[in-house]
């Protein structure tokens, strides 16, 4: 397929954007070759500046479950930017979406709108802090909760029990406070807290890893992680940002039946606009400035665009027997896709937790980082080009979750099948 422009435009964009992208996992570095830059994208389809149309399984990494440019999305946004894009002050719209979280969210008392998952991820790890007075956060291997210091530290030697920087310009001693530890492994998480309880202020985990494929929950983790936490008065936080509305309308913690102490959210909630949330237990959240002592704001936070799209997303996707809709479409594509592999003779895993999932190359299972690590990522660099060549856009890299929109038809997810086999075939 032809990408001239594409590289046209990588090439002056690398003059002035570092790495020629916005966000780092853009620029098909785990891939290799030059990104596609897109000219526009409608239901499940995007198109590149060369005119190529692929079937979008990024799907913006997640927000755009109803698909791209949805008519009543578009519409309700043309008669919201006719009454301006900010105010600075509050709105109905951001009282109604608050409330409609909370309704789909019910373990959260009150929910602070921001601007993306990285910014609810750290105001949410302030307030805990700020409530339990402790200063130490757990985290999990390959879970990623955003950029926010604290939250780029991968484990650190021997016992885990002090993080180190997972990237320059993050102090030691911000490293200090996080500890990193294996994802389900409840022994590990016990042992920690039973040593320095008074000292955690709360544990952050992404019920579902999206960030490095799609890690499910072994059983009894997350209600381990709840028994263990609410013991010893530490805050849970679930990172909801990508399974949000995606693992279920309610989340992962209404598909695990699990309450977190407090919750963040980002992607879906937006609608395809900038929008982070985070929320949780109303003594936790009566900490949150102006009612409480905790700083936190934002100059954006909660504009009536964002709010107007996020709004109609969610309405659209609560309307009932939507969800179940979706959920059919992810069931055949699963199916068609583990077919695939079968028929092609390619060993793969595929895991899928609701409308995210993830083909492995390995024959082994994957259960953390350390098991998805073993991936064969040149064998998938290979399958992720031949997608592309047969006009289907997966994430460029092994490590991240694939979604499916309202908007992908059966025919999508035949043709999707097909190029899979092929291209599997091709290996
Ligand atoms: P943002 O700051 O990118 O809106 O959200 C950060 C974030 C927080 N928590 C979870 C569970 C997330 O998955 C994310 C962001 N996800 C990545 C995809 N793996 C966004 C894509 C990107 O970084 O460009």
């Amino acid at each position: 397929m032809i990408t001239k422009r594409s590289k046209q435009l990588y090439r002056k964009a690398c003059s002035v954007i570092p790495g020629g992208v916005n966000s780092p996992v853009r620029a098909f570095k785990a891939v290799g070759g030059d990104p596609l830059f897109i000219s526009h994208a409608r239901g499940s389809k995007i198109y590149d500046v060369d005119g190529n149309a692929y079937i979008d399984y990024v799907l913006s990494w997640g927000p755009l479950i109803l698909g791209h440019a949805h008519p009543r999305v578009v519409k309700a946004l043309k008669d919201a930017v006719q009454k301006g894009t900010s105010y600075g002050a509050p709105t109905e719209l951001e009282v109604r979406l608050a409330r409609m979280v909370l309704d789909l969210y019910p373990s959260m008392d009150k929910v602070r709108m921001v601007n993306s998952g990285t910014e609810a991820t750290m105001s949410a790890i302030r307030v805990a802090r700020g409530f339990t007075g402790r200063n130490k956060v757990i985290k999990f291997e390959g879970c990623y909760h955003g950029h926010a210091d604290g939250l780029l530290v991968k484990a650190g030697s021997g016992a885990t029990t002090f993080g180190v920087p997972d990237s320059p310009g993050v102090p030691e001693d911000y490293a200090r406070n996080t500890i990193t530890l294996p994802y389900n492994d409840l022994d590990a998480v016990k042992t920690v807290i039973e040593k320095n309880w008074k000292d955690i202020a709360c544990v952050i985990l992404e019920p579902v890893v999206g960030n490095i494929g799609c890690v499910l929950p072994k059983k009894r983790f997350l209600s381990g992680l709840r028994r263990l936490t609410k013991k010893y008065g530490i805050v849970l936080i679930f990172d909801e940002v990508m399974t949000g509305f995606r693992v279920s309308l309610g989340g992962a913690q209404a598909y695990y039946g699990i309450k977190p102490d407090m919750t963040c959210l980002g992607k879906v909630i937006g609608g395809g606009l900038p929008v982070g949330a985070y929320g949780g237990r109303a003594e936790i959240m009566k900490m949150v400035a102006p009612e409480g002592p905790v700083y936190q704001a934002g100059t954006l936070s909660g504009n009536p665009l964002a709010m107007t799209a996020g709004l109609i997303t969610l309405k659209i996707l609560s309307r009932k027997g939507t969800y179940e809709r979706l959920l059919s479409k992810a069931e055949a594509l699963e199916e068609g896709l583990r077919d695939a592999s079968r028929r092609a003779g390619i060993k793969t895993r595929f895991y899928r937790a609701g409308t995210m999932f993830c083909t492995y190359f390995t024959e082994k299972e994957v259960v953390d980082y350390t098991t998805a690590k073993r991936a064969d990522t040149d064998r998938f660099a290979r399958f992720f080009r031949g997608l592309l060549e047969r006009g289907v856009y997966i994430a460029p890299s092994q490590f991240e979750a694939g979604f499916i929109s309202l908007a992908h038809t059966d025919r999508d997810i035949e043709r999707t099948v097909g190029a899979a086999y092929e291209a599997m075939r091709a290996l």
